[in-house]
């Protein structure tokens, strides 16, 4: 009976997968490390490889080696990636090692920028060699240090645009740490969408209120292609395949 269990575990896997590649996956997790670098980063990381396990190709800017012009400008493959603050008055810039419960997650370098409000905050917009808008549909990163000033209420929130003011989607981090905790701690976010929510810029904001803000470490920004996703043909092999297995292994016991 454990073999049958373990072959339908597999069908409801790759069923589920099926599923969530119809509309949106999101890949999440937290670590409450104090501001340590050194501490492990088990969920983080997991989210991390999830995520990337799910994507085709993929490439990840570290910003090891940025130095700290305005707007910032990375390569991730053939997409020019620009970094720049909608806040003029709270600009971006790159930190080295760990700082204010802030740290780099690759190398020795993030990039730090201080959030004020939903649209207050850091933006990357994406082009190709042409300076042609360059649509996406994964992006992931790791933040630090994302506690806005430890108000319970207060949560990081993604939105994926598409050229202008328009927003094809928003995400409120579903951070599960309480406030204090948050306070030094790391987390991994994933998003990857269908062709019909494909966006040509992200844009970090909060939902403090008033003055309230926060700053916070970004490292290790990454974009792919899509992972196969199983088509349903292809999932009724698989179901035949696992139903073939478990009664194979069955009969041999
Ligand atoms: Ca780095
Ligand atoms: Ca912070």
């Amino acid at each position: 009976m454990l073999r049958w269990a373990v072959s339908l575990a597999l069908v409801v896997v790759l069923i589920g997968a099926g599923q969530a590649g119809a509309s949106i996956q999101i890949f999440f997790g937290e670590d409450a490390v104090g501001g340590d670098p050194s501490m492990p980063r088990d969920h983080a990381n997991a989210a991390r490889d999830n995520f990337l396990a799910s994507l085709g190709m993929s490439w990840t800017e570290g910003f090891d080696d940025a130095s700290d012009p305005t707007p910032f400008v990375k390569e991730l493959g053939d997409v020019t990636a620009t970094l720049s603050s909608t806040n003029s008055l709270y600009p971006i810039s790159i930190a080295s090692g760990a700082s204010s419960n802030r740290f780099p997650i690759s190398g020795d370098q993030y990039v730090t920028s201080r959030v004020t409000s939903q649209t207050g905050g850091l933006m990357i917009s994406f082009t190709d060699s042409t300076g042609a808008d360059s649509w996406q549909t994964a992006v992931g990163f790791f933040a630090t240090d994302v506690d806005a000033y430890k108000y319970e209420s207060d949560t990081m929130i993604l939105s994926l645009l598409d050229g202008g003011p328009s927003t094809v989607a928003t995400f409120d981090m579903p951070q599960t740490l309480i406030p204090s905790a948050r306070d030094g701690s790391v987390f991994f976010f994933g998003v990857i969408v269908d062709p019909g929510m494909q966006f040509n810029a992200i844009r970090f904001g909060n939902d403090t209120i008033g003055s309230q803000y926060d700053v916070w470490g970004l490292d290790d920004l990454t974009l792919g292609t899509p992972g196969v996703v199983p088509e349903p043909g292809s999932l009724m092999v698989w179901i035949f395949l696992g139903l073939t297995w478990a009664g194979w292994r069955w009969y041999r016991r």
